[in-house]
């Protein structure tokens, strides 16, 4: 199994405007979180994931079992709910986010000391690249 313990730092961050205004997200805070560089901290342990984003502005935190089915509340994001489950694909994370909103979910892989995360919501896809601190 692929490890993706650790702190990263984001490099990059590809039409993050257009999964945000998919998700209904306002203007306001679409300005603000357009200029942030968040980091991820990932503890893993085995198939259980505790994943923070965390930026000046808001954070967000997600906890799962890979292949155990949960109730997402994206808090501070569009606050929707949604029936959230990760599988593996080999070694990459392949999340769908059952709700409202279709095509919705996310996908985390990593290549070297780089993590990669592709975050879809309908027509939109935000590609969004890390490094290893
Ligand atoms: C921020 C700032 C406030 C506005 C938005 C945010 C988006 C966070 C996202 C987090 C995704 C987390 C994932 C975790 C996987 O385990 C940065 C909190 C919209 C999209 C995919």
């Amino acid at each position: 199994l692929a490890d993706y313990n650790g702190t990263w730092n984001m490099v990059s961050n590809d039409n993050f405007e257009g999964y945000m205004q998919a998700l209904g997200i306002d203007f306001a805070t679409r300005i603000i979180a357009k200029m942030l560089k968040p980091q991820k901290v990932i503890e893993q342990k085995g198939d259980f994931f505790h994943v923070q984003t965390l930026s000046s502005f808001r954070n967000y935190n997600a906890e799962f079992t890979v292949g155990v089915e949960f109730n997402e509340e994206t808090k501070g994001l569009d606050n929707r709910k949604c029936k959230t489950l990760v599988t593996w694909d080999n070694d990459r994370l392949v999340c769908v986010q059952k709700g409202e909103k279709n095509n919705r979910g996310w996908i985390h892989w990593i290549e070297g000391d780089q993590l990669f995360l592709e975050l879809s919501c309908e027509d939109q896809v935000c590609k969004q690249v890390y490094k290893k601190a």
